[in-house]
């Protein structure tokens, strides 16, 4: 079937360039239909999406099981504001707990506020619980992290282009280098409530820590009474073929930050999820959200979970994952300095000669993949977790080609 639109792919770029705030250089291609691990243009055109909107459609583009539950949650309650209960909710929260052992959540809508509300729950569980006097409260944070772009989460990254011009900004803030635990060591004092850490840093180029530095660095804030809170917002719900990687580890993070994959890429649903010690210092007025918890988002949620599960996709991502990082190092290409990552959360780094990785995604654009450079330096392949051996050799073949040109 072919898919053709009304406009030509200029008319709809020609529009986003006019009208719309230049805070992306999107590739240039007009994306209209998505299915399963499949993204259509406006010309008719098919590639496989090798980005999962940054990890939020790991189920796969519009999945079947998901669009039913929103069209059939959607016809019947959609909003309701947490004034009052509604049904769906508490069943989220009951399948979101089996699935993750935590004992408490707290749901938000987008990643940065989950992140925020992290940040809000560690300053009020260090005051009310730990005895960190007033205002005193410490977090330390990685080199390279991303945790979103509010002006808060902003103002501990180390990315330039992140902060600039969006001062003045929140203290409170400890930077320490990514992968060091005896960084970590030395950043904590008294006050030090929460260690906030990407188990793998995706926007920072899909950088994978030495192993054991979960487990070691969780001891350590174990020690120190501080909280170890894990951004899963991209590497979590089966991406890196574990539930969570904190998992390949054996780590529970004290805290745990959730997001995109949690709704399939049907709807904006995040979460905090931690213990009752932690997440029980909230009191009714402290905290909300006008869409927090509302009943399309949690049986959205719902079903993204259980397809999660009922289709295997933790695993198939493990086997996929080793399947194409094998065939990915198997290219003999003089570009690429290095092939990284876990499951499917794939970065190839290529040299500084090669001349940056954007032109290798307009060029694998053009044999029907879509990638993204992370970093100038690294192209991430991070597909759908529904990908087949056979689809994964498709790409290994287009992938060779563009690197060995
Ligand atoms: C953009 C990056 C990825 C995240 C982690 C929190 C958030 C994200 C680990 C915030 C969001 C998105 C945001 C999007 C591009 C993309 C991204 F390049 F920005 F860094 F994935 F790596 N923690 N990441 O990855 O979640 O508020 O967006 O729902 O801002 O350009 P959000």
């Amino acid at each position: 079937m072919t898919i053709s639109s009304t406009n030509s792919a200029e008319y709809f770029m020609d529009l986003e360039a006019r009208y719309g705030a230049h805070n992306y250089a999107p590739l240039e291609v007009v994306l209209t239909r998505g299915e399963n691990v499949w993204v259509y243009d406006v010309e008719g055109r098919r590639y496989l999406d090798c980005l999962s909107a940054y990890s939020a459609v790991n189920q796969g583009h519009c999945h079947p099981r998901i669009y039913e539950t929103l069209v059939q949650q959607a016809r019947q309650l959609t909003l309701t504001s947490r004034a009052f209960y509604n049904d769906q909710l508490g069943m989220f929260y009951r399948d979101l707990i089996a699935f993750s052992g935590y004992e408490m959540v707290l749901p938000m809508n987008t990643g940065a506020e989950a992140v925020e509300t992290a940040i809000k729950t560690a300053r009020k569980w260090g005051y009310t619980v730990k005895g960190v006097p007033a205002n005193q409260a410490e977090i330390i944070v990685c080199e390279g992290n991303f945790h979103g772009r509010t002006t808060t989460i902003i103002s501990f990254s180390s990315e330039p282009q992140y902060k600039q011009d969006f001062g003045p900004y929140t203290p409170g803030f400890k930077l320490i280098p990514y992968g060091d635990v005896d960084a970590l060591k030395s950043a904590i004092t008294p006050n030090t409530v929460a260690f906030l850490v990407e188990p793998i840093q995706g926007e920072g180029g899909v950088v994978v820590p030495p192993e054991g530095y979960l487990q070691e660095s969780a001891a350590l804030c174990r020690r120190h009474q501080v909280l170890f809170m894990a951004d899963e917002i991209q590497t979590g719900l089966g991406r890196t073929g574990a539930c969570f990687a904190c998992d390949h580890e054996g780590v529970q993070p004290d805290v745990l930050i959730l997001g995109k994959a949690l709704s399939g890429g049907f709807y904006p649903v995040s979460a905090v999820l931690s213990s009752k010690e932690v997440l029980g210092v909230f009191r009714p007025g402290d905290h909300g959200s006008t869409f927090g918890g509302n009943p399309l988002g949690a049986a959205i949620a719902r079903t993204a979970l259980a397809v999660l599960q009922d289709e295997g996709l933790i695993a198939n991502a493990a086997q996929m994952g080793d399947y194409f990082m094998a065939g990915l190092r198997r290219i003999s290409s003089p570009y690429v300095k290095e092939v990284r990552g876990k499951g499917l959360l794939i970065g190839v780094e290529l040299y500084a000669e090669a001349g940056g990785a954007r032109r290798f995604c307009d060029a694998l654009k053009e044999e029907g993949i879509l990638a993204k450079d992370t970093h100038d330096t690294v192209i991430r392949f991070a597909p759908p977790l529904t990908i087949t051996p056979e689809i994964v050799d498709w790409a290994l073949q287009r992938i060779a080609k563009v690197l060995q040109a």
